[in-house]
């Protein structure tokens, strides 16, 4: 799966107003979750949003921390860097994340945004964070994708 493909967003303000949204952000793999991070929050500004961030050690702890703050917050984005190693534990990281997070969304009936990468090397999320020379700008897309979800559903 690539960007091809991509939307391309330009959040209002006027369709945001009052809307409380939540970043959770893991800690690992600092460069790209920093890129994924202010990418989620220039999204956020661009809506005239000021969000809550919450920092979690790693991806798998992403779906309880989404899971609390759904019962406060309108939107929520969930950001991550899962990179395969040598071991099966890249599997059921990014399994436990991709379908927690599946899970929050559904029975909270909350837009969560899935700005979690999982990649094969460091490179791929370098392409993908944000930074200057990155190709890609995940964090912004997942936040854009929670709100104009949550857009869609308010019949504003
Ligand atoms: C343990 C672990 C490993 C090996 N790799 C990553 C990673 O690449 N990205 C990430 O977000 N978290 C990783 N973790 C940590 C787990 O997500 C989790 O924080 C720990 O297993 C403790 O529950």
């Amino acid at each position: 799966m690539s960007g091809v493909g991509a939307p391309k967003t330009q959040l209002n303000p006027k369709d945001f107003e009052g809307v409380k949204l939540a970043i959770i952000a893991a800690s690992w793999h600092q460069q790209i979750m920093d890129g994924l991070l202010d990418g989620a929050l220039r999204a956020a500004e661009q809506a005239g949003l000021e969000a809550r961030v919450v920092r979690v050690p790693g991806s798998f702890e992403l779906p309880v921390a989404a899971a609390a703050l759904a019962e406060d917050y309108d939107a929520l984005v969930a950001l991550g860097v899962v990179i395969r190693g040598g071991t099966p534990h890249f599997d059921y990281v990014c399994q436990a994340a991709t379908q927690g997070l599946t899970t929050v969304a559904i029975e909270s009936k909350k837009p969560v945004g899935f700005g979690v990468l999982t990649c094969d090397t460091e490179q791929q999320g370098l392409d993908r964070a944000g930074l200057p020379g990155s190709s890609e700008d995940k964090g912004f897309e997942a936040t854009a994708a929670a709100l104009q979800t949550l857009l869609a559903l308010s019949g504003r």
